[in-house]
């Protein structure tokens, strides 16, 4: 057994203990009510799912075991010379629950190069598809190419024990951690840069090396990827691709199906894919005003036009989140650091003086502030990359860090099937007039 492997299985051996005792002696204690609205209206508030590796207050932000976005670029290791935090740190951090330590951080990092390899039947897969077709969509073909590879799906068709689950959920993970960046890579190479592709780096750290293979070696967009890495990684477990990941996995799908399933729902724009229409949005409104800096007064008036037209303004309120999302925060002053007269920037930094506002001024917008999508585009778009339509695939494989690490925990506690109970309005109507007692 590997050493991280091995400090995980102690970690969850404790873990299983615990929340036995805790179910045995509290089990029967009740969390909260469910109110019809809830049932009808997206599940908003309801407690119904473990997630070890992170959790959201709706003031604060999110905490990764514990640690705020700040509090992780202090401590978790970075690359020669860096000031972002490594991805590989924070992957330890969840998967574990303790801050990593510098020889942890380059164990994983070795470990994701040498199981790196992707079979060429995953790039003729996506190579089967038309060059108009979206990159999440490329991208979760991919995925599901290298579900050939899964070895918790050759163990279970051989025979497991339920204990031993999560060993090869564990291998699955980092395998298919270590081989996402070449496959997002790839897409990008083959959509937009004339397949021209770029072999890896075998001396990078993983975010450097994925900056690497999609064709920008700049020290600051390989900054850029890591911090971009490490704080789209995680948000709790109730958002669509966390939720979905953990859901299809609680079936026993193995975790590329699993975590394909995951981004499939990341790849909405209400969720993921808000990252790309924030840009679409901030170019239309650029080119229907004539000018790369609009002026503060003509952004109210487009947002207007937006919201009159039945339109969400994209990048801004949360379900959960009810203040300026830290993950906006972080990138904002990345931005100020190293590209503060980037018109593109200021526009996203005005547009967040601009839109809160006329947001809590419709009354009906529980959250008006922006949120992790609102910046992500502007940066990228300053080195360079402005095909927006890959931005939610650059989302998808941080993503993985989260949702991996969870699905992980979620075989060694032995999470059971997810199967909530759904109604009908005739039974509800039936309940309302006291005929029918559906949920006692
Ligand atoms: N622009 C316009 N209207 C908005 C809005 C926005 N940015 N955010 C919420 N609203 C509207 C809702 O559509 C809803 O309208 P109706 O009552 O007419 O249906 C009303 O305000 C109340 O919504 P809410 O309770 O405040 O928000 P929800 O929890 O239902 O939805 C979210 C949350 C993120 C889907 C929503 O704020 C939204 O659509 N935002 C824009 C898309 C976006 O940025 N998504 C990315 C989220 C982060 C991520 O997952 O990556």
């Amino acid at each position: 057994m590997g050493r991280i492997k091995e400090k995980f299985k102690a970690k969850a051996d404790v873990a299983n203990g615990e929340i036995k005792e805790l179910l045995k002696e509290h089990g029967n204690k009740k969390i909260g009510e469910v109110t019809l609205a809830q049932i009808y209206q997206g599940m908003r508030g309801i407690t119904g799912l473990v997630t070890e590796t992170s959790l959201l207050d709706a003031q604060e932000g999110i905490r990764f075991r514990g640690y705020s976005i700040p509090e992780l670029q202090e401590k978790l290791q970075k690359a020669p010379n860096g000031s972002e935090p490594l991805p590989e740190a924070l992957f330890y951090l969840m998967l574990i629950g303790e801050l990593p330590t510098d020889e942890d951080v380059n164990h994983i990092t070795s470990v994701w190069q040498r199981r790196s390899h992707v079979p060429n039947h995953v790039f003729a897969a996506i190579d089967a598809l038309p060059l108009n077709t979206h990159p999440m969509t490329m991208f979760v073909v991919g995925v599901m190419a290298l579900q050939t590879e899964s070895n918790f799906a050759k163990e279970y068709a051989k025979g497991i024990n339920k204990k031993d689950y999560w060993n090869p959920v564990y291998d699955d993970a980092m395998d298919l951690i270590a081989r996402l960046p070449r496959i997002a890579a790839y897409v990008y190479r083959r959509k937009y840069k004339n397949n021209d592709h770029i072999q890896p780096n075998g001396l990078l750290d993983w975010g450097g090396n994925f900056a690497h293979m999609l064709g920008y070696d700049d020290e600051g967009f390989k900054e850029l990827m890591r911090l971009y890495m490490t704080i789209h990684a995680d948000h709790e477990g109730g958002n669509v691709s966390a939720h979905t990941t953990h859901l299809v996995g609680s079936a026993l799908s193995d975790p590329y199906l699993s975590y394909a399933a995951g981004m499939n729902g990341l790849a909405g724009p209400l969720h993921g894919l808000a990252n790309q229409e924030v840009i679409k949005w901030i170019f239309e409104m650029q080119e229907s005003l004539g000018t790369d800096l609009p002026a503060k007064e003509q952004i109210a008036q487009y947002v207007q036009d937006t919201l009159s037209s039945g339109k969400v303004v994209p990048g801004y309120g949360h379900a959960v989140l009810r203040k300026t999302d830290p993950r906006f925060t972080a990138q904002m002053e990345f931005g100020k650091k190293h590209m503060p007269e980037d018109k593109l920037c200021r526009t996203v930094w005005n547009i967040y003086e601009t839109v809160p506002p006329i947001l809590q001024s419709l009354g009906k917008i529980k959250n008006p502030w922006p949120n992790v999508d609102a910046h992500s585009g502007a940066l990228l778009v300053h080195y360079g990359m402005a095909e927006y339509e890959f931005y939610t695939v650059l989302f998808a494989v941080s993503r993985a860090l989260g949702v991996m690490a969870s699905l992980i925990w979620d075989r060694a506690l032995g999470f059971a099937l997810e199967r909530p109970k759904s109604v009908t309005t005739e039974s509800v109507k039936q309940w309302l007039d006291g005929k029918a007692e559906i949920w006692e």
